[in-house]
């Protein structure tokens, strides 16, 4: 049995995959799972993966789905997978380590130390003695972002879109990823909206964020200005599609 299984979204990520730190992370703990999942990457990602299940393989799973669906299915289909398991924590990172997974433990101590809490996020804050590097650009777009994701939810959220995040085995979050999400880049605002409105009243025990300690920029991001100035018209599809704070 798994104490704690991490889902890890690959497309095309050969040329930043190394397998040591997986392997560390798996070698630490026996009770750590890893779970990839991979839709049809064109480059050597597969080969990569190979190594680290072959280096560890009653820890590690790669979760082939037929076609390129995005991160947001690629996370739910593998999100599935693990909560269906006997295991306790649950969980995404992405492949980058802009994370590490060090971070991890963070997650763990919330949940572990709040018994009601079903979900952890990682938060990226600025704060003095964390190292959250992150060009300028990036930062100030992720903040107009952030102010109109909390603002479409009614929630005092500060960083949605952070690509770690830990969940309890419950039913409301089996539920959460139950379904495919609506919105393709900016499922994690979703996500929270699903938690969110099974959580009611409660919403602020369920839900915690945790700033985390290192986060790290890496490489280019997909992340288009396209999808950005899109990104109103998903957040007021959300807003209507999970109208839990008119409850
Ligand atoms: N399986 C799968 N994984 C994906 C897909 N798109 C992105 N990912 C993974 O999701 C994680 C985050 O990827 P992106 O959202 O592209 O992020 P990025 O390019 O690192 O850009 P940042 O937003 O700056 O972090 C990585 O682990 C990617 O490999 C996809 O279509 N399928
Ligand atoms: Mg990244």
């Amino acid at each position: 049995m798994s104490d704690l299984i991490l889902v890890v979204p690959v497309y095309n990520e050969a040329s930043r995959l190394d397998p040591a730190p997986w392997l560390e992370f798996l070698a630490a703990d026996r009770s750590r799972a890893l779970i990839f999942v991979d839709d049809g990457s064109g480059d050597g990602t597969l080969a990569v993966l190979e190594t680290i299940r072959a280096a560890a393989p009653a820890q590690t799973s790669i979760l082939g789905l037929p076609e390129n669906r995005g991160k947001a299915e690629a996370v739910r289909h593998g999100m599935l997978q693990a909560l269906a398991a006997t295991v306790r924590y649950a969980g995404f990172i992405d492949a980058d380590l802009s994370a590490p997974l060090s971070e991890v433990s963070l997650l763990q101590v919330e949940l572990d130390a709040r018994p009601a809490a079903s979900a952890a996020f990682g938060s990226r804050v600025k704060l003095l003695g964390r190292q959250i590097v992150r060009s300028e650009r990036r930062h100030y777009l992720g903040r107009i972002f952030a102010t109109c994701a909390s603002f479409a939810l009614s929630l005092p959220v500060y960083d949605t879109q952070c690509g770690l995040k830990l969940f309890r085995n419950t039913p409301d979050v089996r539920a959460a990823f139950a379904t495919a999400f609506r919105s393709k880049w900016i499922f994690d605002v979703e996500l929270l909206a699903r938690l969110a409105d099974s959580a009611g009243a409660d919403v602020a025990s369920r839900i915690r964020e945790v700033p985390l300690q290192h986060w790290e920029e890496r490489g280019s991001s997909r992340l288009r200005m396209r999808d950005f100035l899109l990104a109103p018209f998903e957040l007021a599809r959300i807003r209507r599609l999970y109208p839990y704070r008119r409850r």
